[in-house]
């Protein structure tokens, strides 16, 4: 037997179908209770969506360490033996809320681990770096990649504006433009912490590490005509395909593994190591095995547990610490600010964001749609002499590092080995094979093809040619070759013509 349909205070209605008017035919009446709460409720439905990767989707599932990491923390979700429950969830970066999952883009990578710490959160994407180096860019680069105020239209003049005006971008636009932009799957892509990080061990000794999840399904994409299609047939083609493997049984999973310097190596490294430009080579701090995440579990509700999900890379546990990357240090403030604006000031006690296997313990109170409160005889105050939470600095075992200098604005330090063009070829030559390298050159010369502003397109030519020289030269041919088979065709002189 069917529920009764009630009120949103539980109280039985009369219809769904009719509103109550003065007679079958006569005015709607504005006590209608239902008949508003209804209208109103619907008009509320939306939040605000995240202002970059709002499209997206997720699941949860598990993550089980399977090797043995604790010389380098004392995190309890990395202890030998441990599995938690886990939430993954998949974004592109630029589009928004019901774009098409298959335009070109950085695909981002968060995972959220309910350990019995603390909810630990991992956000990062499906490439080892990112376009820029100081958060206090980041906003530029995002309006440069969105819509002209005027037509709010996107454009490739101010995309490659931007992105030749910061050469430190080119690392991660290499990417973009090669074949990590166009993903098989969320299943079937890699995923990176990116960041450089901090882990501390029992003995409190500290070690910098970043994360690399290898996917089991492969490292596969699309290629761009594919994506093209993809893209105007089904929108929600990567959600899709996770949900349904997920209902099929197929669980996705990623072997997740660290890169580990010691402490001390960071200080003379030969490029800045929380760079977040640059990746380690594998040679110099090759890959260990931490564990598997597996999905396994679709949400119940998309709403209210991945629009509302709240990933941050605040969210830190005992043993695990942000480290010097001005963009993670930026990025500590940036998450909360956003998810207290777009879900609500207590969005960590919706169950998504709530701890699931930590229990909360703090002096903080009231805020809209609190529901979660102490107990009417806890002290709302620190210090107190009722018994109330009290800080343990050797339970957080927060990490942290020796800093100094005057205050000043300026880029890193330089290194020997600091170049913005450097890793860049390096992955153009070393990592993209021919085919991979064909796939980058024609979409390049699509990119040129589409920018209006001959400085800015001379600016692009340059740039791709301090990435590799060859690359830049035939880039500048296959535009060049583009143009002319472009340009209208003179007509043919006829033989009479040539005689005459
Ligand atoms: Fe984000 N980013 N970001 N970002 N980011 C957000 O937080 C921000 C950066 C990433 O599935 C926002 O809750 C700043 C790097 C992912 O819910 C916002 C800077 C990396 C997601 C925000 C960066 C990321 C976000 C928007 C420059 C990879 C989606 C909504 C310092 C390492 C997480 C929100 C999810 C979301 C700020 C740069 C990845 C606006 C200020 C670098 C995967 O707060």
């Amino acid at each position: 037997m069917a529920e009764h349909t009630t009120t949103q205070t539980g109280t039985p209605v009369a219809s769904d179908a009719h509103s109550l008017t003065v007679g079958a035919d006569g005015a709607t009446v504005l006590h209608d209770r239902y008949l508003v709460e209804k209208l109103a409720q619907f008009n509320r439905e939306r939040i605000p969506e995240r202002i970059v990767h709002a499209k997206g989707g997720g699941a949860f599932g598990t993550f089980e360490v399977t090797a043995d990491v604790s010389a380098y923390t004392r995190a309890a979700v990395f202890q030998p033996g441990s599995t938690v429950e886990t939430l993954a969830r998949f974004s592109s970066v630029a589009g928004e809320q019901g774009s098409p999952d298959t335009w070109r883009d950085v695909r981002g990578f968060s995972v959220k681990f309910y350990t019995t710490e603390g909810n630990y959160d991992i956000v990062g994407n499906n490439t080892p770096v990112f376009f820029i180096r100081d958060a206090i860019k980041f906003p530029d680069f995002i309006h440069s990649q969105k819509r002209l105020p005027g037509s709010g239209l996107r454009d490739a003049d101010m995309q490659w504006d931007f992105w030749t005006l910061s050469p430190e971008s080119a690392h991660q636009v290499t990417y973009l433009m090669g074949d990590r932009g166009l993903p098989k799957s969320w299943r079937e892509m890699q995923g990176y912490g990116s960041h450089t990080y901090e882990w501390i061990n029992a003995a409190g000794e500290k070690f910098w590490v970043k994360y690399h999840f290898r996917s089991q399904q492969g490292d596969l994409h699309l290629d761009a005509e594919t994506a093209e299609a993809i893209a105007g047939a089904d929108a929600d083609y990567y959600r899709r395909d996770l949900h349904d493997a997920i209902e099929a049984g197929n669980h996705p999973a990623w072997d997740l593994h660290v890169q580990v310097m010691p402490y001390d190596d960071a200080k003379q490294y030969r490029f800045n190591p929380f760079d977040l430009t640059k990746v380690w080579p594998h040679a110099d701090y090759p890959l260990i095995k931490v564990g598997t995440l597996t999905l396994n579990r679709n949400p119940q509700n998309f709403f209210a547990e991945i629009e509302q999900a709240a990933f941050s890379p605040a969210n830190t546990v005992p043993g695990i610490a942000i480290s010097p990357d001005k963009m993670l240090m930026a990025r500590v403030f940036s998450y909360p600010d956003a998810q207290r604006y777009r879900v609500g000031t207590n969005y960590n006690q919706i169950p998504v964001n709530a701890p699931h296997a930590a229990s909360v313990h703090n002096y903080s109170q009231d805020g809209a749609q609190r529901h979660h409160y102490n107990a009417p005889s806890a002290p709302v105050y620190a210090p107190n002499s009722f018994g109330g939470p009290v800080a343990d600095a050797e339970r957080a075992a927060e990490g942290g590092w020796e800093s100094d200098g005057e205050l000043v604005r300026t880029a890193y330090t330089l290194r020997s080995d600091d170049s913005d063009f450097g890793q860049p070829g390096t992955l153009y030559r070393e990592v993209y094979d021919d085919a991979a390298k064909a796939r980058l050159l024609t979409t390049l010369a699509g990119q040129a093809s589409a920018i209006t502003i001959d400085e800015i397109r001379e600016r692009f030519f340059q740039y791709w040619t301090n990435v590799d020289g060859g690359l830049g030269t035939a880039l500048r041919a296959a535009y060049a070759a583009g143009v002319n088979a472009d340009a209208p065709q003179q007509p043919e002189a006829d033989d009479d013509d040539a005689a005459a």
